[in-house]
């Protein structure tokens, strides 16, 4: 990164139509977006998954199929073609946006073909209780990749890699067509869960479909020529790294490394390690030996729990147990994500009221590495069932405008010394002094409270200040000092920059 402050969007949400045209879309927006201060996209597993055009990407089924062969009912993904992706890539790079791909190794879903294996069916609660006996199952654990051969009729070999995966390649499967309604976690012959993943169940290797064997030689030999494969293919710059919690963490240091040395780069990598315990995080780190950064899902769990306390919260504690004040140069900071979203598997939504205060508390400090996610950018619309079972119509608001603002603010003033006032419950702020390439400085002050102010210094005496939400219109002018009294409306956020 270069000493521009890095900004990512999660480039998509749950609900993007499946319309095949979010990377004609990246390619469309990549210059308008470098504009608005965006350094890099994280974009959507861009290979076949079991439900072909329809699938998000994490029932990933090829690897190797990015858009490509007709496979799963179709040759696009939900997200357009092979080659779209390659020029939603280029597009980006020529404005300087770097590129994340979404890589799920956890599990594969949709096997073209039934294998009689031996397996030990164990608790789904709890994986280190055997349930039944060591028996024959019948499972979907043959992966042939049938639309992947080349052209006929001298190119039979499958395209990019000729490997099947078979059921020696999973450790456990949940479904075993012999005794279909047994609730079960199927551990397959010979094998172990997986160490070093997270506690939760006992053992929470096992997450759906089948679940890699990341013990196995052929899997490792395979991703890891997989890739190869892919940087070579798409010239991304950097990985997102799915469920992380559910596959031995050291393999994602192994895999890295490997695909830094062939790709002869540095490339990116953020794990999602879905956890509120920071000490879960923490381990992680030390086994990756802080080569991976995470999302700082113990942040998320803050905005959303101080969205629901309002004026309760203490504002405060806003940083308290979160990754990015304990490892601030690992921490990818977020609000909002895919899965939390409302009606996805993790909700726990930030209400909107509070959406711009958190925003601005991860755009606007020294600390971490902020994500801006997609439908609070461009605001969303979609129906789905909830937990309940009951349909549902969903609204999400755009905050696209007061982003900007604080897109803009993070790019020109969000520099150097950082002063924090996190002395009440209800009213928290920080000042940026600047540095000699951005100076001027900047204020932030926001509140769950009535309207707030607080004296903070900027260190610029006799200094003309702003409100670059246009929350307030007044200006605020800075004593012979540097000091000034600077204001908020209730339950909002002012940014203060240089008139
Ligand atoms: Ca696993
Ligand atoms: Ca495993
Ligand atoms: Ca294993």
């Amino acid at each position: 990164m270069s000493d521009k402050n890095g900004v990512m969007m999660q480039y998509f949400h749950w609900y993007n139509p499946a319309d095949g045209n979010l990377w004609k879309q990246v390619a469309e927006q990549a210059a308008e977006l470098a504009a608005k201060g965006f350094t890099s996209l994280w974009l959507p597993p861009a290979y076949k998954g079991t439900g072909g055009g329809l699938d998000v990407g994490y029932g990933v089924y090829d690897l190797f199929d990015l858009g490509e062969f007709d496979q799963k009912g179709s040759v696009r993904t939900k997200y357009g073609t092979k080659d779209e992706y390659i020029q939603a890539i280029k597009a980006a790079h020529d404005h300087g946006i770097q590129i994340y791909a979404d890589v799920v190794f956890n599990h594969r879903l949709g096997a073209d073909q039934e294998e009689v294996a031996d397996a030990t069916p164990f608790d789904p609660n709890n994986r280190n209780r055997a349930i039944g006996e060591y028996q024959k199952v019948k499972v979907w654990t043959h992966f042939t990749f049938p639309g992947r051969l080349g052209k006929k009729p001298f190119d039979i070999e499958k395209q990019y890699s000729s490997l099947e995966w078979h059921w020696w390649h999973f450790d456990a499967i949940d479904y075993n067509s012999y005794n279909q309604g047994e609730k079960a976690i199927y551990l397959l012959k010979g094998k172990e869960f997986d160490r070093d993943v997270d506690l939760e169940k006992g053992n929470f290797d096992y997450l759906m479909g089948c679940d890699l064997d990341m013990d196995q030689p052929e899997v490792k030999g395979e991703l890891k020529y997989w890739g190869e494969w892919l940087m070579d293919t798409t010239r991304v710059d950097g990985f997102r790294f799915d469920a992380v919690k559910h596959v031995r963490a050291e393999f994602f240091q192994e895999w890295l490394e490997h695909t830094r040395n062939y790709a002869k780069r540095d490339l990116y990598a953020v794990g999602e390690y879905w956890s509120y315990q920071l000490e879960a995080l923490d381990h992680f780190i030390k086994v990756t030996e802080g080569k991976v950064s995470l999302f700082d899902a113990p942040l998320h769990y803050n905005f959303h729990a101080a969205s629901l306390g309002g004026n309760n919260y203490d504002l405060r504690q806003i940083f308290t147990n979160t990754l990015v004040k304990q490892q601030p140069t690992l921490a990818v900071t977020l609000v909002e994500n895919h899965d939390s979203q409302p009606l996805q598997s993790l909700e726990s939504v930030v209400e909107p009221w509070f959406k711009p205060l958190a925003y601005a508390l991860i755009l606007l400090r020294r600390e971490g590495y902020p994500c801006i996610f997609y439908a609070d950018y461009y605001g969303a619309h979609y129906k789905d069932k909830g937990r309940d079972g009951n349909e549902y119509e969903i609204w999400l608001d755009c905050f696209k405008e007061i982003l900007d603002h604080f897109l803009f603010a993070r790019e020109h003033y969000s520099y150097g010394n950082q002063y924090d006032y996190f002395d009440h419950p209800n009213t928290i702020g920080w000042t940026r002094l600047g540095d000699e390439a951005h100076p001027g400085g900047m204020a932030v002050i926001l509140t769950n409270g009535s309207d707030g102010y607080k004296w903070m210094e900027i260190g610029q005496p006799h200094k003309t200040y702003k409100d670059i939400t246009g929350h307030i219109k007044e200006t605020i002018t800075t004593n012979e000092h540097g000091w000034a009294k600077f204001n908020c409306l209730g339950g909002s956020v002012s940014v203060w920059i240089p008139q």
